[in-house]
């Protein structure tokens, strides 16, 4: 096992792997720009190094600072974290390069999955189920229009180099085709510096399922279940669960296996996760894979009992998985919710600064990760996420009511936050009652404006009369 580990991060994902370490009797180091000085994770870490400017390209981004601090810091693994470094080929390769273990995948699997059209027509390879679409990339305008009417409108074109929504075009006649096809590959040159894209069937209001991967370095690989993430408003999730109140037994097994086959089709190592979109007769089609540890990965830690973080550090370490599929066990269910420093009403715009009053939920079935403290500035400089709250409990029903006095429980301020809006999705009946898609926010806030509007004129009737 390593002595020394590097956490390449800040925020929520630093403590929480700072906190694996910690428990596994490993020294761990922190790394901070100079307007995280004060950060939790700074506290939490046995050492420091501060890796330069507030603008993440000068820190948290930037590899020859982040390989400076682990050669003085004398570590013999990396962890990226999420976002940040820690789906960039290159830098995993620069800390194997310096003898640095980098806790995660190798290079050649995150380099295929982050070219979405290669890591299509391997998974076409591999016989698992894809989305209707193009072959590779699209070469010109007639190719796009001749894949379309091949697989019948609405389609949707992608960007190659894209992942998590960015890039996105849906068409749904031959007429707006050319458009959206030509300011695709404007937006991804612009995004990317790449701009080939490659076409889909588009399907409508579907959910977002995604199977946690988990493999060592000696080809063995199994799977943790399911998270549903479908609550989603432009590409941030909001709001994630395990199991999903779709699974049936049967569901999960055969897209469990499409996962591990997945995985297995590009010799994956360490933590991953297979995305696939799934209709509303239960088709499922792959979408991409996470080569990363995830944001919600908590949901899959409350029903399966397994720490993820230490189960990364110890492959990453030479360790062999200690289980086979048939040991792995869900038990009850689990509910995420992201807590942002946003204004909900004000479009979610950024709402940085001091935390001055804090009370985090507590009891049975409730876990909070977080980095803030009383007397913590959030800063504009990041990510506006500041904590997540999970809840578990024997089934979804009782997990929704731990959820829902959880969050009546917090109280952060006095900067603006998105808990108002968990209570609102937690009250729904949709919700309640587990029929959500990926256009339940959209739809959320429709009924409640026409619900609204409602009320107001029957207050205005009232006057009249
Ligand atoms: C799609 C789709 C419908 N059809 N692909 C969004 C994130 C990126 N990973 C892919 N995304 C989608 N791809 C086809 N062929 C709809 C989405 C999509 C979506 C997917 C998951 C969760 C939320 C979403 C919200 C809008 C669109």
């Amino acid at each position: 096992m390593f002595n020394r580990i590097l956490v390449a991060n800040r925020g929520e994902v630093a403590v929480r792997v700072i906190r694996a370490c910690r428990e596994m009797g490993i020294h761990v180091v922190a790394v901070y720009s100079k307007a995280d000085r004060d950060s939790f994770h700074v506290r939490l870490a046995n050492d420091a190094i501060c890796i330069g400017n507030a603008k993440s390209s000068d820190s948290y981004l930037n590899i020859p600072s982040i390989i400076s601090a682990a050669e003085i810091a004398d570590v013999e693994a990396i962890h990226p974290g999420w976002g940040f470094l820690s789906e960039n080929p290159h830098f995993s390769e620069i800390c194997e390069s310096c003898q640095i273990k980098f806790i995660g995948p190798n290079p050649e699997s995150v380099r295929l999955m982050g070219d979405k059209s290669l890591a299509r027509e391997t998974m076409r390879k591999a016989g698992i189920p894809l989305i209707p679409g193009s072959r590779g990339v699209i070469q010109n305008q007639e190719e796009a229009l001749r894949t379309a009417k091949r697989i019948g409108y609405p389609i949707i074109i992608k960007a190659k180099a894209g992942g998590g929504g960015k890039g996105m075009k849906v068409a749904h006649n031959d007429g707006k085709l050319v458009s959206a096809y030509l300011t695709a590959k404007a937006e991804a040159e612009a995004a990317f510096g790449d701009p080939d894209v490659y076409i889909e069937k588009y399907i409508e209001n579907p959910r977002h399922i995604e199977f946690q991967i988990l493999a060592d370095q000696y080809g063995h690989m199994l799977h943790l279940g399911e998270r549903d993430c479908s609550i989603q408003r432009r590409h941030q999730k909001l709001l994630e669960e395990s199991p999903s109140p779709i699974m049936s037994k049967k569901l999960r097994r055969h897209m469990g296996e499409m996962a591990v086959r997945a995985a297995k089709a590009v010799n994956y190592v360490n933590a991953g996760t297979v995305e696939f979109l799934v209709d509303d007769k239960e088709n499922f089609y792959f979408m991409e894979m996470n080569t990363r540890l995830q944001v919600e990965h908590p949901v899959t830690e409350m029903v399966t009992g397994i720490d993820l973080v230490k189960e990364q550090i110890r492959i990453a370490a030479g360790d062999r998985l200690k289980w086979s599929q048939d040991d792995i066990k869900s038990r009850g269910a689990a509910i995420e919710c992201r807590i942002n420093a946003e204004d909900p009403d004000n479009d979610f715009l950024p709402s940085p600064g001091r935390i001055e009053q804090l009370v985090f939920p507590g009891g049975p079935g409730v876990r909070v990760d977080s980095h803030i403290y009383r007397g913590y500035d959030v800063t504009p400089f990041y990510d506006s996420m500041i904590a997540k709250i999970i809840v578990w409990a024997n089934g979804r029903t009782e997990a929704v009511s731990v959820l829902r006095r959880a969050l009546d429980e917090i109280e952060i301020g006095p900067i603006k936050t998105t808990i108002g809006l968990h209570k609102r999705i937690v009250q729904s009946q949709a919700f309640q009652r587990g029929k959500v898609s990926t256009r339940f926010i959209e739809e959320l806030i429709e009924r409640e404006k026409a619900g609204s509007k409602e009320a107001k004129q029957a207050k205005a009737e009232a006057k009249a009369e």
